[in-house]
């Protein structure tokens, strides 16, 4: 596999020793200290091989608080610096008044979805006290993991580098969207279209799956269920026996079905106890949380708790136009009517997400799967939630457990993970 190099970017006021933390991970003069203020004037670029973290890139920015002219010129290449990082470390002096420029810099890399990592930089005693006060100041620091440290002692580069490699997702981590597939075997996708589908091309979850299930020399096999009649009270089960024919009729049993999360009413009942059964929704967050699945199954617990006036948000990661039987906006609700009720729930849809400032206030977060967000933003919404200690869950497993725990069993079955 070709290893990319991750970007990790050192950002900060003037002064704040950058270009000290730079030195430290690279063990060289990489960059020039100074006590002078803007002594960095351009962004100083290291390729390593650092032990533990692989090929970096590392980027020793100019401090961004500079008010020239060429503080501004300054600013826009930090900007672009940003855009490039994998990871971004920001250095803070904890003596410093004015969080601007940090804050600045954290609005920045969230709006990018950036990973971000604090480094507050000892300069003396005081400033261990100053901290609080720091983290009072700017509040979206409570998201991020923090060290202290003394950017010029060697002795603080081990400690840096575990605190990295502790949080840091590197894009290099390669995960199978299918980690259970099998040459030369069936996997059949359930597809219920309905009217409002549009026509012409499948929708991601399914292109994705049919593409890597063909591409790993299996056979993936797309079936149309007719939910509404399947669901119909029809006493001579015409849609069930079109879809046991359709199953007995291989001579080799598929191994899985896939199915829409939709579906998982019916296909818990139908699909026979020799095929295992998962479903795309789960598949996807767990491809775009980069395996990350059990954390979303650990969410779900949270509904045992739930009492009324609880706030439960429903998150959306695209913005496409919602049709009828939406499972967000109406199937996952109609639910909590029945099961749940007095629970009050809230929607996020697009990047709604990222400028929702009271994550702290919900018991649990119902997510999509995720398909048309980047893993990156995907990890930095996992990285939120566990930073305030809000459980979260998806809309596959929620689905699959409203059916009843052997069903969520059952389709957590090919991914390894027990309940
Ligand atoms: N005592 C002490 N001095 C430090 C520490 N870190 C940096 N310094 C000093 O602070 C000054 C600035 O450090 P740099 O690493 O050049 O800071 P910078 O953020 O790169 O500064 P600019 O490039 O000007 O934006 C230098 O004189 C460093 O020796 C530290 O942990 N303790
Ligand atoms: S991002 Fe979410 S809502 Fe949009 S298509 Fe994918 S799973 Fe559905
Ligand atoms: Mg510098």
């Amino acid at each position: 596999m070709l290893v990319e190099r991750d970007n990790i970017g050192i950002f900060g006021k003037m002064n704040s020793g950058k270009s000290s933390i730079m030195n430290l991970l690279t063990q060289q003069e990489t960059s020039i200290v100074d006590s002078k203020p803007g002594t960095t004037a351009d962004t100083k670029i290291a390729l390593q091989e650092i032990h533990g973290l692989g090929p970096v890139k590392l980027y020793d920015t100019a401090g961004a608080d500079e008010n020239d002219i060429l503080g501004e010129k300054k600013r826009k290449k930090i900007l672009s610096d940003l855009k490039e990082c994998d990871l971004v470390l920001l250095i803070i002096d904890p003596s410093t008044k004015d969080f601007k420029t940090e804050k600045d810099i954290i609005d920045k890399a969230r709006e990018l979805d950036k990973q971000i990592l604090i480094i507050y930089n000892i300069f003396n005693c005081e400033d261990e006290d100053r901290i609080n006060n720091v983290g009072e100041k700017i509040s979206l620091l409570r998201f991020y993991k923090k060290i202290n440290l003394r950017a010029v002692e060697e002795k603080y580069r081990q400690p840096l580098l575990n605190f990295i490699l502790d949080s840091f997702e590197s894009k290099n981590q390669k995960i199978e969207l299918f980690p259970f597939l099998k040459k030369n075997e069936y996997y059949i996708l359930n597809i219920p279209m309905d009217v409002e589908t549009p026509p012409g091309r499948y929708l991601r979850p399914q292109a994705m799956s049919e593409e890597y299930i063909t591409r790993n020399w299996a056979y993936p096999i797309s079936y149309r269920m007719d939910l509404a009649k399947a669901r119909s009270n029809d006493k001579n089960e015409n849609e069930k026996k079109r879809f046991l024919d359709f199953i007995n009729n291989f001579k080799k049993r598929p191994k899985t079905i896939i199915t829409d999360s939709q579906a998982i009413d019916i296909l818990s009942k139908w699909c026979p106890d020799n095929i295992q059964l998962t479903t795309f929704s789960i598949t996807m967050i767990n491809y775009f949380s980069r395996g990350k699945l059990k954390l979303f199954v650990e969410g779900i617990k949270a509904l045992k708790e739930l009492k009324k006036g609880d706030k439960i948000l429903i998150v959306e990661a695209c913005n496409h136009s919602r049709i009828g039987e939406d499972i967000g906006t109406v199937q996952i609700p109609n639910f909590f009517k029945k099961k749940y009720p007095g629970v009050v729930l809230e929607h996020n849809f697009g990047r709604e997400f990222q400028e929702n400032k009271k994550l702290e206030e919900y018991k649990l977060i119902i997510h999509c799967g995720g398909c048309m967000i980047s893993s990156q933003t995907l990890l930095a919404r996992i990285k939120d939630l566990e930073a305030v200690d809000v459980p979260f869950t998806n809309y596959g497993i929620f689905l699959s457990y409203m059916q009843g725990e052997d069903t969520l069993r059952r389709v957590l079955l090919p991914w390894n993970i027990k309940i």
